[in-house]
């Protein structure tokens, strides 16, 4: 048997909550992956790393690739290493679920090392309860995969990196082509939300509301005990909606995603066009950005068109909305509608209600008989 070979990743927890007196924890993480050489970052945003992201996308001597979904990084920056560059990935600590086969059966597997920078959610103090479980799995996990990590005390931000040694390459320019962008003066997500709630309340049909915002902002326009809100799991929301809907013909099942989310779980659209029955209708709010973390761009921003990839992936009935007519229109139908919202979050507040709560009152909903 070869002997396993060597894997040298390093982990790094960052909180920009942390308090530093001289210089910001995600200026001196930056600095620290400077002086370490890296040159090359893929990652998914978490609100507590807007900062250290901008600093690295602005570093024209960095290739920075904001991916789709965790693992997909890991695989970027296993192929960036093997062509000479020192990668690092950058997410929240929820992505580091999604990466553990990948980096088991990747990076353990050929010794390919990598400089991952995770935002420690979910832990004393978090707001939202759906950080909980993976705050609390963070370290068991990297402790069970033999992973070294190190959590930086204020002001050792710098050290992030400083495995890696140095020698940056200057990055290529982007290609990325020039898209539509962000849309200004449309309809408003929440707007958006709400009519589709009040024509789900209409139906008696089912609800699933994205995480982050979407979900808050149906809370507070439209609460139902028939409302699912997801406070975790991000991409899973088409997935958990179209189960329903094969699980429960007799009963209309709708659902409200988001653009990153379904870009995280972008298979989701072929599933739907191979089992997708007619109860099922999945709302895209398109906003042509990752809202709840701090609107960073998504590729619909530039180049992805979800209705043609929908389309594409053989889903037989596809609309557009871009106004709130077209949406209450097309929310009739089933399939997949992309409806085009404005970016930005509404001020709402955290949903005050347990996550044992709103599966106990919504199973009850979902599984009543339906009135003979
Ligand atoms: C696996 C995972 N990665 C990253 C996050 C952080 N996160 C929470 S909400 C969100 C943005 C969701 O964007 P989108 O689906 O487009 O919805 P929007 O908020 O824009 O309406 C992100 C990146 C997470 N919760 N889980």
């Amino acid at each position: 048997m070869n002997a396993a070979p060597t894997y040298v990743p390093a982990t790094t927890f960052f909180s920009s909550k942390r308090k530093h007196k001289t210089m910001s924890p995600s200026l001196a993480i930056y600095r620290g992956l400077k002086r370490a050489g890296i040159d090359f970052v893929a990652s998914v945003p978490c609100v507590n790393l807007q900062e250290l992201l901008t600093l690295v996308g602005e570093d024209p001597d960095i290739i920075h690739l904001p991916v789709t979904r965790e693992e997909e990084g890991v695989g970027l920056c296993a192929g960036a290493w093997m062509g000479g560059r020192r990668p690092a990935l950058m997410m929240q600590n929820s992505g580091l679920g999604n990466c553990i086969n990948a980096l088991a059966s990747l990076d353990m597997l050929y010794g390919i090392p990598l400089l991952m920078i995770i935002s420690h959610r979910g832990g004393k103090g978090e707001p939202i309860i759906g950080q909980v479980p993976m705050g609390r799995l963070t370290v068991p996990l990297l402790q069970t995969m033999d992973i070294p990590y190190q959590t930086p005390a204020s002001g050792e931000g710098e050290k992030a990196g400083g495995i890696l040694g140095r020698g940056p390459k200057k990055a290529p320019s982007s290609c990325r082509p020039p898209g539509p962008g962000i849309l200004e003066g449309g309809m408003k997500r929440i707007e958006a939300i709400a009519l589709a709630a009040e024509f789900a309340q209409e139906q008696n049909a089912l609800l699933i509301s994205n995480i982050g915002y979407p979900s808050r902002e149906l809370y507070s326009v439209c609460d139902r005990p028939e409302n699912f809100y997801m406070l975790g799991s991000m991409g899973l929301a088409s997935s958990i909606g179209l189960g329903l809907a094969l699980a429960r013909p007799e009963r209309r099942v709708m659902v409200l995603d988001g653009d990153g989310s379904v870009l995280m779980n972008l298979g989701t659209l072929a599933t739907i066009a191979l089992h997708g029955p007619e109860n099922f209708l999945l709302v895209i709010l398109d906003n042509c950005c990752y809202g709840s973390t701090g609107s960073q761009p998504t590729s619909t921003c530039y180049c992805t068109d979800l209705a043609a990839v929908a389309r594409g992936a053989g889903v037989r009935n596809v609309e557009k909305a871009v106004d709130p007519e077209a949406l209450a229109q097309a929310l009739q139908g089933w399939g997949v509608v992309v409806a085009k919202v404005e970016a930005g979050n509404a001020s709402v507040p955290i949903i005050d209600i347990s996550p044992e709560e709103i599966i106990k009152r919504f199973i009850r909903s979902a599984r009543q008989a339906p009135p003979s």
